[in-house]
């Protein structure tokens, strides 16, 4: 197994030094946001993530080897070449050995995340159960893998794109603590509030560690969702964005997009009808992400 894993020589340090290591996904660069303020969006994650007293990861798959940390040339081809695999759990063997370059889903970060020791990953908003999923069945592997993989993810909350209350019923059955950050409630991606109770918010990175230490110490199976609202400053309106998204999601009906293109389908159109704003909040909601994972990665490190 370990010969299909191969470390940045900032981040095989890293696990060297024993440092806090933050793990950072890939799709939401080649599927999530336009060239090329994905890489310098990554890039600025990256640094952020360092700034905060961590090591980033960022995962992909790349010449039949998961990537843990990836060189600048490296950032650039996923953010840059139109034949990027959008990589989930299914799909991780079929692209370690066809050699194609794939970017990981919430999903497949978390796996590759675990397979080299690394419990904490911020990223943009998980997915999650879809508007509509009673009929077309569209619920997201992430939240499988929430269930299965010891990992905590630090997000936004689901963006209003999916059924954020069905998205919360799915992770309960499946046992996936979801923990606010600093709030009580699930954050809505593009806004702070969606309306719906969490069961716990946690003020600081040493209580949030303490309870992943106290679920990971018990060999209770799965990770969690540390849902940390975009800042008030960045936030959009509600309305405004609830109307386009309704009007994406008619779209992409009236296209019969499905599958694995329903999501960047929706995050393109919601970018250009809402002329960029709705890029300019995820890049600043994914950098609030990579700074309280840098704060939590090394929270759990001090324990
Ligand atoms: N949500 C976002 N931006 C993203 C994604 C979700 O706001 O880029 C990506 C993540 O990689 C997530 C994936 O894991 O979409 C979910 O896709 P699907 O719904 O096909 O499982
Ligand atoms: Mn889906």
């Amino acid at each position: 197994m370990t010969n299909m894993i191969s470390y940045s020589t900032e981040v095989q340090e890293a696990i060297e030094q024993k440092k806090p290591i933050v793990a950072l996904e890939s799709t939401i660069i080649s599927h999530g946001m336009p060239y090329p303020q994905n890489v310098e969006t990554a890039r600025e994650v990256e640094q952020i993530v360092r700034d905060n007293g961590a090591v980033p990861a960022t995962i992909a798959l790349m010449d039949g080897h998961i990537k843990i940390g990836l060189s600048d040339e490296e950032l650039e081809l996923l953010g840059n070449s139109p034949d990027v695999a959008k990589v989930s759990r299914r799909d991780i063997g079929q692209l370690l050995a066809t050699k194609k370059i794939g970017a990981t889903t919430v999903a497949a970060t978390m796996i590759c995340a675990e397979l080299a020791g690394i419990r904490v990953f911020a990223t943009g908003g998980i997915g999650g159960v879809h508007r509509g999923a009673e009929t077309t069945m569209d619920i997201s592997a992430d939240l499988e893998e929430l269930s299965n993989t010891g990992v905590a993810v630090v997000c936004a909350g689901a963006k209003s794109i999916l059924d954020i209350g069905l998205t919360l019923e799915y992770l309960e059955t499946k046992g996936v603590p979801v923990i606010g950050y600093q709030t009580d409630e699930m954050p809505a991606f593009y806004t702070r509030h969606s309306g719906f109770p969490l069961s716990y918010g946690s003020q600081s990175t040493e209580e949030l560690a303490a309870i992943l230490k106290a679920q990971w110490s018990l060999g209770l199976k799965g990770g969690a969702v540390i849902a940390n609202p975009i800042p008030q400053e960045h936030a959009l309106d509600k309305d405004f964005i609830d109307g386009i998204i309704e009007q994406a999601m008619a779209e992409a009906k009236a296209n019969g997009i499905n599958g694995k293109e329903v999501t960047p389908f929706l995050l393109g159109r919601v970018k250009e009808l809402t002329e960029g704003q709705s890029l300019v909040a995820n890049i600043e909601l994914v950098k609030h992400n990579a700074k309280v994972g840098a704060e939590l990665a090394a929270s759990y490190g001090a324990l």
